[in-house]
């Protein structure tokens, strides 16, 4: 079985508000192209379809458009969709039923039938060529939260009912596959051991307790699909059989990486899956710059020598002592005019902060027996390495007094 595997799409992101359906258009465009020649079984694509769970018309208008228009270049393509953390599932799965007739199979999360039981089947997708035989399996298993997946038996502890339920889904698989075909698991999820580096400024940070080992997804697969973390990348002990696909186009500034599809070829159950990545150039790279923080005035003269017909988002990398100007980032965007490159942020390093400070510590009794406004220049001080101004002091001074009037009064 040949296995395209992709995901997190994240169709209808914007960067720093700016529209990137373009960048979008050329993903769908090259992927069509890749599919036509590469002509896998079947195309997985594992969580995150969307950027949000209400994603603009415009966005599913790209989306369902591009995914009918890759059947009809590729009709004997199968394609399985899986919901990620940042879909709803409930409205991936609307057109579930026209999808279907398209061989395009969305599970979008889990379904308890007449019987109250969750419906195991729906899951498990047989795949077959266009004369109809069968090539493998993908079990899909849409973004569930590890303390959410269902108890099947009725007396599983909750810890261990995720890696009960991939159990289950195997397990039937293997039952149903006399004929030793591969097995695909399709996921989105984090596991222990992966490089999550990409996602560490983000606003949506992975790690924790959401994080499961490796051995949760339970045996019987010959490779493991997954998605949600963006960098492209094999779980460590795992011997090639689990893998991210990783994003598609740089979706923050920290996704500097490569992106690329994951082209996976499998002969039969328990061969090892031949693993190859296309690689996907971004229509629009991010850059940082420069890659050093430098004083603002230095990274403006930066600016301006970054080269007029370099398409790019640019995300200006600044050291400071305390604040930038609050005209800093009209600056910035004076300094890119007539260019291509578009400003996007700042990211400001604080010399101060970096300076290695003592932070002081208290007693209860001594918080309680300091006013808010001693505290916060304690604070400052200890923050930015400087007396807090008197101005601002004055500020907070007034504030302090209004709001502690206000709850007297109120009192
Ligand atoms: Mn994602």
């Amino acid at each position: 079985m040949k296995i395209l595997h992709s995901g997190d799409w994240h169709v209808g992101q914007t960067l720093d508000g700016y529209e990137r359906s373009g960048e979008f258009r050329a993903f769908f465009a090259r992927l069509k192209e890749v599919a036509q020649e590469e002509k896998p079984d079947v195309l997985v694509v594992a969580g995150d379809i969307y950027d949000n769970g209400m994603p603009s018309t415009a966005a599913q208008n790209l989306y369902t458009t591009a995914l009918l228009d890759l059947h009809r270049a590729c009709p004997g393509m199968e394609v399985v969709v899986i919901a990620g953390n940042h879909d709803s599932g409930a409205r991936l799965e609307i057109a579930r039923e026209l999808w279907g007739a398209f061989g395009i199979h969305v599970v979008g999360g889990l379904r308890r039938g007449p019987d109250e039981k969750v419906d195991t089947d729906r899951h498990i997708i047989e795949i077959k060529d266009p004369e109809g035989r069968k090539k493998g399996y993908v079990v899909a298993v849409p973004y569930v939260h590890p303390l959410n997946f269902p108890d099947l038996t009725g007396d599983t502890p909750r810890e261990e009912r995720p890696q009960a339920f991939f159990q289950t889904l195997l397990d039937k698989v293997a039952e149903r596959n006399a004929d030793g075909l591969p097995v695909v698991l399709t996921a989105h999820l984090a596991v222990r051991g992966g490089d999550f580096s990409c996602h560490e400024n983000a606003p949506n940070r992975i790690g924790g307790e959401e994080c499961i080992p490796a051995e949760v997804l339970g045996q019987g697969f010959d490779y493991v699909a997954l998605g949600h973390i963006h960098k492209p990348q094999p779980i460590p002990g795992t011997e090639g059989r689990m893998r991210y696909s990783g994003s598609v186009l740089p979706l923050n500034f920290d996704e500097t990486h490569t992106h690329s599809l994951t082209f996976v070829e499998i002969e039969r159950h328990d061969a090892p899956p031949q693993v190859r990545l296309i690689p996907l150039p971004a229509t629009i790279p991010v850059r940082t710059v420069p890659a050093e923080p430098v004083e603002f005035e230095e990274a403006l003269r930066e600016l301006r020598l970054f080269p007029a017909d370099e398409e790019a988002y640019i995300r200006v990398h600044v050291k400071a002592k305390d604040f930038l100007p609050s005209n800093s980032a009209e600056r910035a965007v004076q300094a890119l005019n007539g260019k291509k490159a578009r400003y996007c942020s700042i990211k400001m390093v604080s010399e101060a902060l970096s300076a290695p400070v003592d932070a002081p510590r208290f007693r209860v009794s001594e918080i309680r027996s300091t006013s808010p406004v001693e505290m916060a220049k304690i604070y400052y001080k200890n923050e930015y390495n400087s007396e807090l101004e008197p101005e601002l002091e004055a500020m907070l001074q007034e504030v302090w007094r209004e709001t502690h009037q206000d709850t007297t009064s109120e009192a």
